[in-house]
């Protein structure tokens, strides 16, 4: 496939108008309270043990945003620069508070007080982290309701794939998102590599879900913000450290600088294709870097949203064979 169609060309991602009626959407609001939420998990990959400091630039000193990426790595949480120099200011860690931690200002100390204190920031301010939203999940094998078993059917002819390969992943997930509500932009796929292979199922420890298509429904219309951003669509220089460095996944506070948002509207469906095709195989090809998206803050009123994957292997026998 060619790199020129990203996912900011309509081939790559489309939006479907009335996908849902609204007393659908409100059918499944309703079961998925009916079945309670719970807030959306995020995997802090450290807890704080052994930040890796990140000079990335190697002057031996930490910039605001070197220090964001280090406590980025370290948990799951996204400050800002003003963030950073409160903490700094409340520790007493910059004692030349010139904004840069030098090597002389770090030690052992330093960075038990810092992760003790992104620690409780956590706990406190969940607004900081990459995601703060509820969600539930709806397995249609689980439920007799003729709504979410009519989902197969048009999910099917929605994407025009082998109904075998529909079949075999048919849960899907509903999120809120209260008040600034928000989730920084993800890849909702992982890429391709030879340690673990995709499949369906996640038993096997070797096994992982590759998310081919993602089908994405707004149940309601938002008052105010709750776009979904995508802010390297179309962008024909992307470059991943690039990306990193200039904190621009963090939508609670860079969703207007994403070069497209698509509006909130109520039963509508956005579509998009997280991998490519592999030119050989026909079947699933690797990630598309450009697919980064998430929710821009809810500024007023309340979103609630319905996430569908199509899940594909990269063996189109196992893919279509007939259980
Ligand atoms: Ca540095
Ligand atoms: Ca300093």
């Amino acid at each position: 496939m060619s790199r020129k169609v990203t996912i900011g060309s309509t081939r790559r991602r489309k939006e479907i108008p009335d996908f849902f009626t609204r007393e659908e959407c409100n059918h499944i609001i309703t079961l998925a309270k009916e079945q309670g939420l719970e807030s959306s998990l995020t995997t802090s990959t450290g807890k704080g043990k052994g930040l890796t400091l990140r000079d990335s630039n190697g002057d031996q000193k930490l910039s605001l945003r070197e220090m964001q990426m280090t406590l980025e790595d370290g948990f799951d949480i996204y400050l800002d620069d003003d963030d950073i120099r409160q903490m700094y200011a409340e520790l007493g860690v910059d004692l030349n508070k010139d904004g840069f931690l030098s090597r002389q200002e770090v030690d052992g100390e330093t960075i038990r007080k810092i992760s003790s204190y992104v620690m409780k920031v956590e706990e406190e301010q969940p607004i900081k982290k990459s995601r703060f939203s509820e969600q539930t999940w709806i397995y249609p094998d689980k439920t007799e309701d003729p709504l979410v078993q009519s989902f197969q059917d048009r999910i099917a002819k929605l994407t025009m794939l082998p109904r075998v390969l529909i079949d075999k992943f048919s849960y899907f997930q509903v999120v809120h998102y209260g008040k600034q509500g928000h989730y920084n932009a993800h890849h909702d796929s992982s890429y391709l590599d030879d340690s673990s292979t995709c499949c369906h199922l996640t038993e096997s420890k070797q096994c992982r879900i590759c998310r081919y298509m993602t089908i994405m429904v707004y149940l309601n219309n938002v008052a105010e913000g709750g776009e979904t951003a995508f802010p390297v669509a179309n962008n024909d220089t992307y470059n991943a450290y690039v990306f990193r460095q200039t904190g621009m996944m963090n939508l609670n506070t860079r969703c207007q600088d994403s070069n497209l948002k698509v509006q909130p509207q109520q039963g509508k469906a956005v579509v998009w294709y997280n991998h490519f095709i592999n030119a050989s195989t026909g079947w699933l090809g690797d990630v598309d870097p450009l697919t980064w998206h998430g929710g821009c803050p809810v500024t007023k009123g309340h979103k609630w949203i319905m996430n569908r994957w199509i899940a594909v292997s990269e063996s189109r026998e196992v893919d279509l064979a007939v259980p």
